[in-house]
């Protein structure tokens, strides 16, 4: 396949590297030497799930590339900043912002955020590319041979991967939960009033760059986003809908891995659907939600044995590339 090169794609990149200077955490990974030009470059946040699979992609391909760990939901909102917009918008290639919001941050089905992480950049091929389900798939198709996604089985493979990519992780993490709600404290303190302060800085930035057609229209894209946010948060029939659909996902997870003969979900080897699977698992986990399977770990009004879920989230947990790039990566919401 041919991509073809992001116009402006030096001034473009080196605007947004300058622009958010002052707040990025500047790592080489995968090996790769100080006095080495890096061929890939990531934008993205120690504690953004989006983020979470494509560094653990990268990690399990072993492939070398300069981190750029930024804050996101938090001053200055580097996310937010012009030049990291024109950014995404460029390696959006024309797709339409996000016009809605359920709960899900998934792009093919609420459209693009221009004000999000993780942003991949390929340096050699002048790309950029958004969105962490095709940035996995992109990083995948780069390395020579599809391991993650072998040819054989793409379908189903993609097909787990557009299930996890659209679980409501956002009005998990920000809503509140009818019943007993299992949220640890750090995560309460992290969401509480997170859209209305995303909201204000939005703003803000709508108001300085007020004469720039195309930030004002990628900025209200969001604001539209987070507004519908705000909306369903606090709604508890919006948010029992939420969880039951998460249940009914894990439920239907424990079925497919009931029937499966191996250890993993689409093949004998270990393949991108495990990969979001454990991150996913692993996010409810830390959210109190391992009663999904684990009534005795995680007891809760709604628990429910799903055995095959918890072998599973316990040998995906393990992987020496989840560990590093997730668990071992840092500390989310403190
Ligand atoms: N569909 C996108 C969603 C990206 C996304 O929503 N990123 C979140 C973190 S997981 C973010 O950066 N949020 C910051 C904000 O909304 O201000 C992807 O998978 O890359």
């Amino acid at each position: 396949m041919t991509i073809s090169k992001i116009e402006h794609f030096d001034k473009l990149t080196a605007d947004a590297e300058a622009a958010l200077t002052d707040c990025d955490t500047r790592t080489l990974q995968g090996g790769l030497a100080s006095n080495e030009q890096a061929k890939y470059e990531l934008y993205h946040n120690v504690g953004s799930i989006c983020a979470q699979k494509v560094r653990t992609v990268l990690a399990e391909l072993a492939v070398p590339y300069l981190s750029h760990d930024i804050p996101i939901v938090a001053e200055p909102w580097p996310t937010y900043h012009p030049d990291y917009v024109k950014l995404r918008i460029a390696g959006s290639r024309g797709q339409d912002f996000v016009s809605g919001h359920t709960g899900s941050s998934s792009t093919s089905k609420y459209g693009f955020d221009p004000t999000v992480v993780p942003t991949f950049i390929d340096c050699e091929a002048e790309n950029i590319v958004i969105d962490s389900q095709r940035i996995c798939r992109y990083i995948d198709s780069q390395i020579g041979q599809s391991t993650l996604r072998p040819a054989a089985l793409v379908t189903e493979i993609d097909a787990q991967t557009a299930i996890v990519d659209d679980i409501p992780n956002i009005a998990l993490s920000f809503g509140t939960h009818p019943g007993v709600d299992p949220r640890p404290p750090s995560i309460r303190k992290y969401a509480d009033g997170a859209m209305p302060r995303k909201l204000k800085a939005l703003k803000k930035v709508r108001g300085i760059y007020s004469s720039n057609e195309t930030i004002v229209r990628a900025i209200e894209a969001k604001m539209v986003k987070e507004q519908a946010a705000v909306d369903f948060l606090e709604d508890a029939d919006f948010m029992n809908g939420v969880l039951a659909r998460t249940a009914n996902l894990i439920g239907t997870l424990e079925s497919a891995l009931a029937s499966a003969t191996t250890d993993w979900l689409c093949s004998d080897s270990y393949t991108m659907a495990d990969l979001f699977w454990g991150i996913n698992l692993y996010r409810l986990k830390k959210l109190g939600m391992g009663y999904l399977w684990d009534p005795e770990a995680y007891p809760h009004e709604r628990a429910v044995y799903r055995y095959n879920v918890r072998a599973y989230a316990e040998r995906l947990a393990e992987r020496p590339s989840f560990r590093h790039a997730v668990a071992d990566w840092g500390v989310a919401f403190n």
